[in-house]
């Protein structure tokens, strides 16, 4: 009985999110700008200006990245991804009340930003890199696990499913039990299916609308769609014009049971969860 249930929360570090309603992600900024003379501490106060006007707006968890996924990017290497990402972390952790996501695959920097204060490890490799298993285990924090086949640099090369959303459960369930293993216990767990990671536009689609298959896992959704490629194809617009796409999937993705949607534009999809919420909430 409790197991087909989604828990009503989720420990994250010194925080605990009430899964009973849907929760905004904001996607936070961190790109280095190699011009600002500035350097490290303009950077980090203009992310930190970013987090504050995200979580203002509503959101509960902020996503910090210091790696690019986009297909082409330069590789970063650890420690140039953890000199991006710490100062970050740590002046979020001290500023603002707010649950510190890291968009990260990297064990140093899982290990440094759960010191510092981050309170969920976002890995969209799921912990397949070496070492990466052991430091999230040791960081004591929820894991985002997420579904993509390849790296970023090659996975549109060509993904082909037979059942695309029954191929990413078995995906998903395969590291929930490398977690288990590693003594991260399903408690510490949270699925994503990796929207626009290895999938054509048919792939995203479909998987969209069978998302729920993956409620039987009784684990808490976390949905990323905001501004991809998804939307552009559908609509055909740039990725500047996506605003309506992104809410209209974001509300399904609420409807559909997910918990945790992220996303770019903060106070626009906090309204429309909020409302969504207070439906969901009626007798
Ligand atoms: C515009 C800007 C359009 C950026 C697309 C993008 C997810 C994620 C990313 C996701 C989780 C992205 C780090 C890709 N997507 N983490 N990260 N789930 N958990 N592209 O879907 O936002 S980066």
């Amino acid at each position: 009985m409790t197991d087909s249930f989604s828990p009503a929360r989720l420990s994250c570090g010194n925080r605990v999110l009430d899964l009973s309603r849907p929760h905004v992600m904001g996607i936070l900024n961190v790109t280095p700008d190699s011009f600002s003379d500035g350097g490290r501490f303009a950077e980090r106060d203009a992310a930190l200006r970013h987090a504050g006007a995200m979580v203002a707006a509503g959101a509960t968890l902020v996503d910090v990245g210091g790696e690019s996924t986009r297909p082409g990017a330069r590789s970063v290497s650890p420690t140039e991804e953890l000199e991006r990402v710490a100062p970050i972390v740590e002046a979020i952790a001290r500023e603002l009340d707010v649950v510190i996501s890291v968009d990260t695959s990297t064990p140093a920097v899982i290990r440094e930003c759960a010191r510092l204060g981050a309170g969920l490890i976002n890995d969209v490799r799921s912990l397949r890199r070496d070492g990466a298993l052991d430091a999230a285990a040791d960081s004591g924090l929820p894991v985002c696990l997420m579904h993509m086949l390849g790296e970023p640099g090659d996975m549109q090369d060509d993904p082909r499913y037979a059942d695309v959303t029954a191929e990413v459960g078995e995906f998903l369930a395969g590291r929930m039990a490398a977690c288990a293993a590693a003594g991260i216990p399903a408690e510490r767990i949270v699925l994503d299916p990796g929207f626009g990671f290895a999938k054509a536009l048919e792939h995203n689609l479909s998987l969209f609308k069978h998302m729920q298959q993956l409620q039987r896992f009784g684990r808490p959704l976390l949905v990323g769609v905001s501004r991809k490629s998804m939307i552009g194809g559908v609509l055909g617009r740039g990725i500047d014009e996506r605003l309506y796409g992104s809410l209209a999937l974001a509300a399904l993705a609420v409807g559909k049971g997910a918990q945790i949607v992220r996303v770019h534009d903060v106070a626009e999809t906090v309204d429309v969860v909020r409302m969504i919420a207070a439906v969901q909430a009626a007798e």
